[in-house]
């Protein structure tokens, strides 16, 4: 079946709106892959319980892989990150003060990483849905789904106090760890594998120009320290923290004092400025390991969130949207189900590897044991390593840039 244009009727009690693909959230999964649907002609409409502002502004990622920026070019969103983004060919990984660069070119062929905060790409992202006459329909909730084993699943979903479904062939859950998604998968359809850290990051951004032309990512006795950046003029930085703790706890002046402290070497100062935006965020490993049901499909963090140590999850999210638009286009242009069929194993081939390669980040970089204890040097000879052996080089870089295939 092939449910074509976006209609809207009313039966009195519930608007009825017919489309070809649902798809439940406007982060950067479900806007990229409405993007690559309408690019084939395939019919979607998108719906966001937040407001177009809140979504605009949500401060988070700010590490593009190689792959995410060259879609996003491929779909022509990319001017302004192209324009205002910073290519990154090397990082900065710091132990105790002792500090070495990676260089991602010589390691990856040429790859590398592009900073640009996710906040930026959303509103890149629905202005090109938006102008493409693409639905993003906005304060409207996804509350739950129907007819997921059938052709014609349905999406409930209420706004402005109002019952609406959405009649489709297809669902796309993009709606982050806390959607409803996820929550429709047969309980015993999948596994699901979890590490909860016992600490947190307090992430700031700064009116400050940065301190250092790439990332610093450093283990320090008090713990861990990021110096991470937004533009010439915006530094955005993050400490490890307990769980417990909260942004009230800290004046600005004692975070810029540990950030000063856990990022140190010698002959380095940190530029300090007004803080504008502080957050605490806690460190989660989490994934299934089946992200479809009948014709619902899911994508991004609805399906897996990583520790944000290897800068992976909107890279993840983007991935698995590739792979289910390419699954999606093949259904409707020739009516085969291979992709589909496959979908799952083939997003879970690069969640795996960001897996693994976040947890290690996290494990490598964050004060776990007490200083001098065994676990503690085991910790600074894997650090050690990496400066006397070219492939433990090799194998932070080209993970860190992201494999192009996988
Ligand atoms: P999102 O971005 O969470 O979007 C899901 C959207 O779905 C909406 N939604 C619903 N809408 C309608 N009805 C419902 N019932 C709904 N339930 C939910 C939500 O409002 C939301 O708008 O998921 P998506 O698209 O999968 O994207 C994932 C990324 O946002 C996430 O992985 C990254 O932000 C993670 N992350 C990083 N990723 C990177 O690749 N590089 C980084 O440098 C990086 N740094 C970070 C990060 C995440 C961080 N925090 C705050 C968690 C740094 C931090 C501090
Ligand atoms: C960021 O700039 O916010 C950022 C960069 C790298 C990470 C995590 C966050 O690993």
């Amino acid at each position: 079946m092939s449910l074509k244009l976006t209609t809207v009727i009313s039966d009195l009690s519930i608007m009825i709106h017919q489309t070809q693909v649902g798809i439940i959230g406007a982060g950067p999964a479900g806007l990229t892959l409405a993007l690559m649907l309408q690019r084939q002609g395939i019919d979607c409409i998108i719906l966001e319980n937040r407001s177009r502002n809140y979504v605009e502004s949500r401060v988070r990622a700010g590490l593009l892989e190689q792959n995410t920026v060259d879609l996003w070019r491929e779909l022509g969103v990319s001017e302004r990150m192209d324009k205002e983004g910073l290519e990154h060919h090397g990082v900065y990984l710091s132990f105790n003060g002792v500090r070495k660069r990676v260089a991602f070119k010589e390691l990856t062929g040429g790859r590398c990483i592009t900073i640009y905060g996710q906040q930026e790409a959303v509103k890149d992202l629905i202005q090109a849905n938006l102008e493409r006459h693409i639905p993003i329909l906005f304060e409207a909730e996804a509350t739950h789904l129907a007819g997921l084993e059938t052709e014609t699943p349905t999406i409930f979903f209420k706004q402005n106090g109002e019952e609406h479904r959405i009649d489709c062939a297809f669902v796309a859950a993009c709606d982050g760890y806390h959607g409803i998604g996820r929550k429709h998968l047969p309980k015993d359809s999948y596994q699901e594998f979890r590490i909860e850290y016992p600490f947190s990051w307090l992430g700031i951004l700064a009116n400050v120009a940065p301190s250092s032309d790439e990332l610093i990512y450093a283990y320090h006795e008090r713990g861990f320290a990021l110096h991470s950046l937004r533009s010439e003029t915006v530094s955005r930085l993050y400490i490890q923290v307990d769980n417990e703790d909260k942004v009230e706890n800290w004046t600005d002046e004692q975070i810029w004092d540990e950030l000063a402290i856990r990022l140190g070497t010698e002959g380095w100062t940190l530029n300090r400025g007004p803080i504008f935006e502080k957050s605490i965020t806690p460190m989660r490993s989490f994934m299934i390991d089946n992200m479809q049901h009948g014709r619902l499909f899911l994508a991004g963090d609805a399906a897996h969130i990583v520790p944000p140590t290897g800068g992976k999850g909107l890279n993840l999210a983007v991935a698995d949207v590739r792979f289910l638009a390419t699954a999606l286009i093949q259904w409707f242009e020739k009516q085969e189900d291979i992709l589909l069929e496959s979908y799952s194993q083939d997003c879970l081939r690069r969640i795996w590897r960001a897996q693994d390669f976040s947890n290690f980040m996290t494990y490598l970089f964050h004060k776990q044991a007490a200083h001098g204890s065994f676990e503690n040097l085991l910790q600074k000879s894997k650090f050690d390593y990496i400066g006397l052996s070219k492939a433990q080089e090799t194998t932070i870089a080209e993970n860190y840039v992201g494999l192009k295939t996988i």
